[in-house]
């Protein structure tokens, strides 16, 4: 949320070291930052994260145009921000645009559990017409045009971990909880391709791809710590970004591991249920499902989704869902490795090509969207 002004002050360090190297006041905390190298109109984002503890820390994902922050220049940027308070249960979404002065619209979301003790997968779906954020395959909220559709410029992927000198956001500040650590283990891009999504790169971290990342070195007034290169590490094939005191830098501990989400095949604690839980437009949030977990495939006897928007997969077996909605328009996410068949009542001629035209349904007809087993932990089907 507060990168205004770092991009400034990194110029001003960098005319003052020049002058002489001892002449930078530096802060007493260190914190962390990489961002993509490249930026990415549109697209997809997840990734698995374990959120660090503490009050007055926040860990973070977030898409950034470069040069938001400078005079007579829009400001894009979408973000996940984990605040470490309060066992690390609640996050907050955002999106910030604006010229000169910034619009935001941020939501604060209770996860229901401590985003802290285990890792979860997390994504930002980024398209022309809206922005998605989700928890565990859960759509959490959804903006569609608004703000969504000021965001017309590619932006890079950011992760940071750092200490907001803004209490009355994140929590009062005790140094005493030093070291502490953010934790992720993988990270995937899929680009938007107009209709649904398609896999572009993964970074497991088994090593720190300084091609794809580069790592901060500055500052900026609302952030206690300088972002310092030695608290950006890879161990065991998890990035680690750390929060220490000056000359404290770096990681020596082995990183929690990820049980449920190490590969892309794996069978996922991070769909847990196919429900859906759609949002409407600017949505007011709340993520835990609205329909309820569906029984395997087997039965064909598929969970009821209405009005929602969309509806999701998990990973084992073929899973699907029924629906009342009327749909003129629909499409498909993460859907690599996947086939899609929808038909009226389980009958007729299935349409499988994602987004192809649907049959005329009755009012009290159902469609029922089934997908076969894919290679991510979820997928989702949205429709309009
Ligand atoms: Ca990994």
């Amino acid at each position: 949320m507060f990168h205004s002004t770092f991009h400034a002050i990194r110029a001003a360090l960098i005319a003052v070291v020049a002058l002489g190297p001892l002449a930078v006041d530096a802060k007493p905390y260190k914190a962390a930052e990489i961002f993509t190298n490249n930026s990415q109109l549109y697209g997809k984002y997840v990734f698995r994260m374990r959120a660090a503890e503490g009050s007055g820390i926040i860990s973070n994902f977030f898409l950034w145009k470069e040069g938001s922050e400078l005079a007579g220049v829009t400001w894009e940027e979408v973000d996940i921000e984990v605040f470490g308070k309060n066992q690390g249960r609640e996050w907050q979404s955002n999106i910030i645009t604006g010229l000169d002065s910034r619009v935001t619209s941020e939501q604060v979301h209770n996860a229901g559990v401590s985003l802290a003790e285990d890792y979860h997968t997390y994504s930002i779906e980024w398209t022309p017409q809206w922005v998605r954020w989700l928890v565990d395959g859960q759509v959490v909220r959804e903006t569609q045009g608004g703000q969504a559709g000021d965001l017309i410029s590619p932006a890079q992927a950011r992760f940071n971990f750092w200490p907001p000198n803004i209490p009355a956001w994140v929590g009062p500040w005790n140094d005493s909880i030093l070291p502490v650590h953010m934790f992720v283990n993988w990270v995937e891009y899929h680009s938007w391709n107009g209709a649904g999504f398609t896999f572009e790169w993964r970074d497991d971290f088994n090593a720190f791809d300084s091609d794809r990342w580069g790592v901060a070195d500055w500052t900026f007034a609302e952030n206690r710590a300088d972002f310092a290169p030695a608290n950006v590490a890879t161990v065991n094939g998890y990035l680690v970004l750390s929060l220490t005191h000056e000359g404290q830098e770096g990681f020596n501990g082995t990183p929690p591991g990820d049980n449920n989400g190490s590969s892309s095949s794996s069978s996922s604690g991070s769909s847990g249920s196919s429900s859906s839980s759609g949002s409407s437009s600017s949505s007011s949030s709340s993520s835990s499902g609205s329909s309820s977990s569906s029984g395997s495939g087997g039965g064909n006897v598929y969970p009821v989704v209405s009005g929602g928007q969309s509806g999701n997969f998990n990973t084992s077996g073929a899973y699907g869902f029924r629906t009342q909605d009327s749909i003129s328009g629909w499409g498909v996410s993460n859907f690599s490795g996947r086939s899609i068949s929808v038909t009226v009542n389980g009958s007729g001629t299935a349409v499988t090509s994602p987004g192809a035209p649907l049959p005329q349904k009755g009012s009290g007809d159902y469609y029922i969207f089934e997908a076969s087993e894919g290679d991510f932990p979820w997928a989702s089907v949205y429709w309009w």
